[in-house]
């Protein structure tokens, strides 16, 4: 029976950089979920995508996603889809979402995700919206949402549904059918179109080679299991941390050096590791790691672009690039050789996607973890580290001492080196993070960045400010996905020559007086008493 229950419009419901990010406390506030679903299928409606369709669900497997679904599926029969698919046990990670949304041509899906942030009745939950084309809804249509959560009386659901989405199979309720799915299937099978899997099937095989994959008890999981370890044959006791944890075994599931601490000591250590990479919650981060290196996510974009020929999917050459203004010029020295167009668009998937479907971007990245291809619309962890496992594997081909720092190193040699460093200051209350902006935009020679898609002309404003610093620049911006207070990012950046005799030097060193400078400009550590920031990478 579908019932009409009242409910109280909630005020903060509004999306920031990846979706609606909140405390777990916040989320289980009466309705609060429930609201935020029927004003995104008020938004549907709204906006002409209605309901004659599937809509595609799932998360990382975080603490509350069984009971959205639960809503989702209530409230979806209510409004009458026609199908709704559910990744079994809820799960579904962000990419493998964005390659079910396109493959099944549906009206579009719901990820549950916070991310990176942590897990758990204390951690973060989340709800995003991605349309038909498998990408982060843009912010024309979210305003749409919020302005409905803003003015929402009431809620329809069909209260009697009841799916039980750990077993595979298709339930009818109403006009509606649930079909619980496999989450791994359609993107085991894409990942296989695009890389070259018997050459990566024969790294596995070399004597000596060691890769270490750390799903962080996020979602990636099953994921790792099935195309590591069933289909390309690497051993599957260093697929590490591949059960999903609804609080992810307490940790920030963050794929990077201060999170990933595990992965990097065993790395630092003389382990004779090959290759290692973790993911973050829901699958769409990635570290990349080589023996006793580190590869920043703005040379892996970088790298990747420029060994794009040993990829079977870019066969055809690439139509462009894009990286996130924060993220290194790297890249952009790739597309000059190559010559490619690129953009430096403003932080989030969301500024990509327009230009994929344009058709003006092949491969993209942010500093933050965040790498993919137009293969869908959204970051992709496991590509990320499929495509290194693929570049290796034909480099070996002729050169069998290749690794991933000689790969790294010889791309500096021949291109120049952004030498690159971030600083996070998390958890700073609100006011302490507007001074600090305040004081950045004062700084000599400071820039508000600000965007023109050149692809529909819309405009994003005050996306960070840049200032330039000793040849280089730092940028300092505050963070959209924090689920309370404000995070305040430190970016910065120096080219350095590549007949430099510090080329090879460590990013902290070559970086240390303008970390003084940077810092002294923003006020850092007076305005907010940290003398170090919480996480460096
Ligand atoms: C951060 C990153 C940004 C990324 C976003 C979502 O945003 O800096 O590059 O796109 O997270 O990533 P912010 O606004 O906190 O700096 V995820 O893995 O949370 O979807
Ligand atoms: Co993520």
């Amino acid at each position: 029976m579908i019932e009409t229950l009242a409910t109280k419009a909630y005020l903060d419901q509004k999306t920031g950089t990846s979706g609606l990010r909140k405390k777990t406390s916040v989320f289980m506030q009466e309705n609060y979920m429930a609201n935020w679903i029927e004003s995104l299928f008020s938004a549907m409606k709204e906006n002409g995508i209605g309901f004659d369709g599937t809509l595609v669900v799932g998360g990382d497997g975080r603490y509350g996603n069984e009971l959205a679904i639960d809503l989702i599926i209530k409230i979806g029969v209510a409004r009458g889809f026609k199908r709704i698919l559910v990744g079994q046990h809820g799960l579904m990670s962000t990419p493998a979402l964005s390659a079910v949304v396109r493959d099944q041509k549906a009206l579009g899906g719901i990820i549950l995700t916070a991310s990176h942030n942590p897990g758990g009745k204390n951690g973060d939950m989340g709800m995003k919206f991605n349309p038909t084309n498998g990408g982060p809804a843009p912010e024309s249509f979210t305003d749409i949402i919020y302005k409905h959560t803003t003015q929402i009386t009431e809620i329809s659901m069909e209260t009697s549904a009841r799916v039980d989405i750990h077993v595979l199979g298709t339930t009818t309720i109403g006009s509606t059918v649930v079909e619980v799915t496999d989450p791994t299937a359609t993107y085991a099978e894409l990942m296989q179109t695009i890389f070259d899997f018997d050459a990566i099937r024969a790294l596995a095989k070399t004597a000596g080679f060691k890769f270490f994959f750390d799903g962080m008890h996020g979602v990636t999981g099953p994921y790792a299991q099935r195309i590591f370890g069933e289909i390309l044959g690497f051993p599957s006791s260093f697929l590490l941390r591949c059960d999903p944890k609804p609080d992810f075994g307490g940790l920030h599931p963050d794929p990077n050096l201060t999170y990933a601490k595990d992965l990097v000591e065993l790395c630092y250590a003389d382990n004779k590791v090959t290759v290692a990479a973790a993911s973050d919650g829901d699958g769409d981060r990635n570290m990349i790691l080589g023996d006793n290196f580190f590869v920043t996510p703005s040379d892996s974009v970088a790298v990747i672009a420029d060994k794009h020929q040993a990829i079977p999917y870019f066969k055809n050459g690439l139509k462009g690039v894009a990286r996130s203004m924060p993220t290194s010029a790297a890249l952009d020295v790739v597309a000059k050789k190559l010559n490619l167009e690129v953009n430096s668009t403003p932080t989030g998937w969301k500024f990509f996607t327009n230009l994929m479907d344009a058709d003006r971007c092949s491969i993209c990245g942010e500093e933050s973890f965040g790498t993919s291809s137009d293969h869908i619309r959204e970051k992709d962890g496991l590509w990320a580290v499929l495509a290194w496992l693929n570049i290796i594997a034909v480099a070996r081909q002729t050169d069998p001492t290749v690794t991933v720092q000689t790969i790294v190193e010889s791309f500096w040699r021949e291109n120049g080196r952004n030498a690159y460093q971030r600083l996070d200051y998390e958890a700073l209350t609100t006011e302490q993070g507007k001074a600090v902006m305040d004081a950045a935009a004062a700084a000599e020679g400071a820039v508000d960045f600000r965007y023109v898609d050149p692809v529909d002309g819309s405009v994003a404003e005050h996306q960070g400010i840049i200032v330039p610093c000793d040849g280089g620049r730092f940028v300092v911006r505050t963070s959209g996905t924090g689920s309370s207070g404000a995070t305040v990012r430190v970016y910065i950046e120096k080219e350095v020559a590549k007949d430099d005799a510090d080329l090879l030097k460590p990013a902290s060193e070559l970086l240390a007086g303008m970390e003084a400078t940077a810092l002294a400009a923003t006020k850092l550590v007076e305005l907010t008493g940290r003398a170090e920031p919480t996480v460096r990478t």
